[in-house]
C-alpha cells in the first residue's frame, strides 16, 4: 500500500461516541477523513463502515506510518495521547486535536466551560437549565453525554454549556470560553496520568486558556488559575463572600445563598440538599452571572432542580431503611462528599451501610477512612479493587460478587433509621457497561427486596 501524506486528511482515532460525532461532522462538511480504532474489532464496526463508505478504516494497534499521512489527528478521550505512535506523528508535525477544537472552530455563540473532579454534570445541567429557563436556545453537552459536534447537526444555538473532562481538555487548544471554571480538584484518573497529580491538574487547567472570565472555588486553592490580573474573576465558597463573589451568609438566623452582602435565597429553599450541593448552586450562580443570565430565573431554577439520577439519588424506604444510588461516585472525593452529605442527616445511632468497589483507577483510598469511621456501620465490597478498599477501614466488611448479593447483604446489616448507600469510589467497567448500568442494577435490586 502506498501512503500519501496530505494536510487535508484527518484521521479520527476512536470509534466510540466522540469518533462517530467527528466522522458525521466531517462527512456533513464534505471533508476527507479516515477512521482508526485501537481495538481489533470495535463495537458496531460493520454499521460504521456502512455509514462511512468513503472512509478507510484501520483497526488494531496504532500505526505511526499511517498516522503520519494526516494533517490532523482527532483523538477520542478514551485513547491516551502518550502512545508512541501518536507521539511519533506529533513529532513529525501532525496536529493533535479533538472534537472540542472542531466544535470551537465552528461556533461563534458564547461557551460556558465547566470541569472539575466532581460536580461537573450537576453544575453543567443546572447552568444549562438556568439559561433555557431564561429563554435562551441553549446546547448542553460534552462529557455529560451528548458529544459537542452532535449538537451542531441542527444548526448553531445561542449559547453552549459544556462539561469537559481532563481527557477532552488534553486535546483542546481553541476553546476561548466566555467563562470557565475548575469546580474542584481531587485525585481521579491517575492511571492515565502516570500517577502524577500535576499532570491531571495541568490537563484540567487548560480550560482557562483564552477565557474572558473565570470562576474560582475559594475552598479549593487548586482551582485558581495562573492568569493575568485583567482576566475578570469571581469566586464561590461556603463562607461569607467579598463584594461581587458568591457565598453563604446568615440572615434572620438562617443560612442564605448570597452575592456579596446581598442575601439571594434561603439555602433551605433549594431542592438539592447537602453542603456539596450548596457549593454547586453557588458555582452555577457565579457562572450564570458571568454570562449575564437573570438572577431571578437562576434562583427559581434552584428551587425546582432536584438533581440528576445516580448522584445521591433517593431510591426507596423499606423497613425504616433509606436506599440511595450514588453510582456516579466514581472517585474518592465523590464518595467522601456522599458520606458526609448523607451522614449529616442521620440521628444519633443511625449509620450508613456503604456498598463500594470496582476499578480504583490507581487511587489511594485513605481519605475514606475518616467519614467511614464517623458515619458508617459496615462495608459491602465488590469488584476488582475490593481488597484495597477493605484495607482503609476497621469496620466489619463483607464481599459480594454481584449487585443483587451486595444489596441483600446490606439489607441484612441495616437497622431501622440507617441508610444503604451505593457510592463505589471506583469506575464500573470491571462489572458493568457504565456507571448508569451499575446504578440501574442497584435500583432494580433495591426495588426487588
Ligand atoms: N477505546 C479503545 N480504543 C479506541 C477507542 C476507544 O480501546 O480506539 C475504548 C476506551 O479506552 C474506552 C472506550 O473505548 O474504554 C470509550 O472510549 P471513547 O473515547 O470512544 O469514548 P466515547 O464513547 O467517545 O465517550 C466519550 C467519553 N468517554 C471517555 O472519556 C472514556 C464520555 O464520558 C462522554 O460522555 C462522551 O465522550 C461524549 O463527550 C464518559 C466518561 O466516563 C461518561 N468520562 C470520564 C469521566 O467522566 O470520568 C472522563
Ligand atoms: P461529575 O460529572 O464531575 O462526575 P456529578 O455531578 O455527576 O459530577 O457528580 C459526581 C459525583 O460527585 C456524585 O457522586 C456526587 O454525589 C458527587 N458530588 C457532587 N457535587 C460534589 C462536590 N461539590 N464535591 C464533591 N463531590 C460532589
Amino acid at each position: 500500500m502506498t501512503l500519501i501524506a496530505s494536510d487535508n486528511r484527518r484521521i479520527v482515532i476512536g470509534l466510540g461516541q466522540t469518533g462517530l460525532s467527528c466522522a458525521r461532522f466531517l462527512a456533513r462538511e464534505g471533508l476527507p477523513f479516515a477512521l482508526m480504532d485501537t481495538r481489533e474489532v470495535p463495537p458496531n464496526l460493520a454499521a460504521i463502515k456502512a455509514e462511512f463508505p468513503q472512509a478507510e478504516v484501520y483497526c488494531g494497534p496504532l500505526n505511526a506510518e499511517v498516522l503520519c499521512t494526516a494533517g490532523e489527528l482527532l483523538l477520542s478521550p478514551g485513547v491516551a495521547k502518550d502512545q508512541p505512535a501518536i507521539q511519533q506523528a506529533v513529532e513529525a508535525g501532525v496536529k493533535l486535536s479533538g472534537d472540542i477544537d472542531l466544535f470551537c472552530r465552528q461556533v461563534s455563540a458564547p461557551v460556558i466551560a465547566i470541569t472539575g473532579s466532581n460536580a461537573k454534570s450537576t453544575v453543567t445541567s443546572l447552568v444549562g437549565l438556568m439559561a433555557q429557563n431564561a429563554g435562551i436556545d441553549t446546547g448542553i453537552g460534552g462529557n455529560l453525554g451528548t458529544p459537542v459536534l452532535d449538537m451542531l447537526a441542527s444548526g448553531e444555538q445561542g449559547l453552549y454549556v459544556l462539561e469537559l473532562s481532563s481527557f477532552q481538555l488534553e486535546t483542546t487548544h481553541d476553546l476561548r470560553p466566555v467563562v470557565a471554571t475548575v469546580l474542584n480538584i481531587s485525585p481521579d484518573h491517575l492511571d492515565r496520568y502516570n500517577n502524577d497529580m500535576r499532570l491531571y491538574y495541568q490537563a484540567k487547567h487548560r480550560i482557562f486558556r483564552g477565557a474572558q472570565q473565570v470562576v474560582i472555588n475559594r475552598d479549593d486553592a487548586l482551582t485558581s488559575p495562573l492568569l493575568p490580573e485583567q482576566v475578570k474573576r469571581c469566586s464561590f465558597g461556603l463562607d461569607k463572600p467579598d463584594l461581587k463573589d458568591f457565598g453563604v451568609i446568615e440572615q434572620n438566623g438562617e443560612a442564605w445563598l448570597a452575592k456579596g452582602l446581598q442575601g439571594l435565597m434561603p439555602v433551605s429553599a433549594m431542592k438539592l440538599k447537602g453542603d456539596h450541593n450548596v457549593a454547586n448552586a453557588l458555582a452555577a450562580l457565579a457562572l450564570g452571572d458571568a454570562a449575564d443570565l437573570p438572577m431571578t430565573v437562576m434562583l427559581k431554577t434552584l428551587q425546582t432542580f432536584a438533581g440528576l439520577r445516580h448522584r445521591c439519588q433517593w431510591v426507596r424506604e423499606l423497613d425504616g431503611v433509606n436506599y440511595f444510588n450514588d453510582s456516579k461516585g466514581t472517585n474518592v472525593g465523590a464518595t467522601v462528599a456522599a458520606l458526609n452529605g448523607l451522614g449529616a442527616t442521620l440521628a444519633t445511632g443511625q449509620k450508613i451501610i456503604l456498598i463500594a468497589g470496582g476499578q480504583g483507577k490507581g487511587a489511594e483510598f485513605g481519605a475514606l477512612s475518616a467519614p467511614l469511621d464517623t458515619y458508617s456501620r459496615a462495608l459491602v465490597l465488590m469488584g476488582e479493587d475490593a481488597d484495597q478498599l477493605a484495607a482503609v477501614s476497621d469496620l466489619d466488611k463483607y464481599f459480594a460478587d454481584s449487585m443483587s448479593a451486595a444489596v441483600k447483604q446490606a439489607q441484612a446489616l441495616a437497622e431501622p433509621g440507617d441508610i444503604v448507600l451505593l457510592s463505589p469510589a471506583c469506575a464500573s467497567f470491571d462489572m458493568f457497561a457504565s456507571f448508569t448500568a451499575r446504578g440501574d442494577a442497584f435500583c432494580d435490586a433495591v426495588q426487588g427486596l
